[in-house]
């Protein structure tokens, strides 16, 4: 048990798809800055494994060369766990396995099989941070035969991605959390609408520019292009659609506009573990239409902080897109400041590794 006030000595190992600071790892990049954020704030002294080329300010980071993991959402819920040649992420966990002696807790952020398999194997605990909801058995498998051999080491975002998997019972939930202080409040939008995250077809971006362009209101998109194609598909689809890509953009710069839009879309054709873009949209004060499904849908209150809409209905999109000027943007600030500070955060992450830790014990 750590006493409060006492720091907790952590070591972080990032998600294998790609280098930190590059967007290929998607929400989990901005989660694990988070956390980084949040953690240290409180006196906890962290250090983080991840892929070479990799970028943190002011962090002792150890970069790792290796061949990347495929994404597990490009994969069908029978396919084998692939290990590539010279793979970063066994390459990433024998850095653990040499440096684990010097922590307390070892804090995963892939999204894989590797690491909840070798968990038995290594003398310090692990927290696994589950990033998405079901997709894989064999993952699926992974991960309950930990959640039941380690009670509580498995963290979620929500209720809603921890009841996609069998074992929703066994999995912790630790919301997210975001330095709300990035973000600037705007209390009179321009006119257009924003739509921001990984480009690939599971997140539905042809939803949120037929909604936009059905209401003429232009539709600015950022976030890392995952699936070329799918974005050339979708530009050929709606030639006439006013959008505007972009590109993946450091937060300081994406939220600049973000927070001068008068909504933000968010259209998941998969159950969203949580939707970090939803957290970002309210801090800055822009309200979210959002289909009712998943993350989002446990953090967007339906009239006062946004609109939730039938899953799928571009129709639902666009009478949303209508209503939002009823919304109030001081409550979306309030929501964010409230619910998702890195204070907050904070203090949820500190009772789970507790919770881990005290298990340890016994
Ligand atoms: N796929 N194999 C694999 N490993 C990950 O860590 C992973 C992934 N797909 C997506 C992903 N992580 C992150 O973008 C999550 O935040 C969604």
């Amino acid at each position: 048990m750590v006493l409060a006030g006492q720091s907790y000595q952590l070591l972080f190992v990032s998600t294998p798809l790609g280098p930190l600071g590059s967007g290929v790892g998607g929400g989990v990049e901005l989660t694990l800055l988070n956390m980084l954020d949040a953690l240290t704030q409180r006196g906890h002294q962290i250090q983080v494994v991840a892929p070479q080329q990799s970028q943190l300010p002011q962090t002792k980071i150890i970069t790792v060369a290796g061949s990347p993991q495929i994404p597990a959402q490009t994969q069908t819920r029978q396919t084998p766990i692939h290990i590539p040649a010279n793979s970063v992420l066994a390459n990433m966990w024998l850095q653990v396995l040499a440096l684990q002696s010097q922590f307390d807790l070892i804090v995963n952020f892939a999204y894989d099989w590797l690491p909840l398999y070798l968990t038995p194997f290594l003398t310090t605990p692990v927290a696994h941070l589950i990033s998405m909801g079901s997709l894989m058995d064999a993952m699926d498998q992974m991960i309950g035969q930990i959640a039941d051999q380690f009670p509580h080491t498995i963290g979620v975002h929500t209720r809603a991605q921890a009841n996609t998997f069998p074992f929703a019972q066994h999995c912790y939930p630790v919301g997210n959390g975001f330095n709300v202080s990035r973000y600037q409040f705007t209390p009179h939008p321009d006119a257009y609408l924003c739509w921001l995250g990984r480009i690939a077809p599971e997140k539905a971006l042809e939803d949120a520019v037929a909604a936009a362009d059905r209401t003429g209101l232009p539709l600015k998109i950022m976030g890392h292009i995952q699936d070329q194609a799918y974005l050339e598909q979708i530009q050929a689809q709606f030639p006439e659609a006013d959008i505007d890509y972009l590109g993946f953009l450091d937060t300081d710069v994406m939220q600049d506009v973000l927070r001068r839009s008068q909504g933000l879309l968010v259209t998941p054709r998969w159950v969203e573990a949580f939707g970090n873009v939803v957290i970002e949209a309210l801090a800055c004060g822009v309200p979210v239409v959002a289909y009712h499904r998943g993350g989002p849908a446990e953090i967007v209150r339906q009239g006062e902080t946004g609109w939730l809409v039938e899953p799928d209905s571009v129709d639902g999109l666009v009478e949303a897109i209508h209503k939002l000027p009823e919304i109030d943007r001081q409550a979306c600030r309030q929501q964010a400041e409230q619910e998702y500070s890195l204070t907050a955060f904070a203090e949820r992450l500190e009772q789970w590794f507790d919770k881990i830790l005290s298990q340890r014990g016994q």
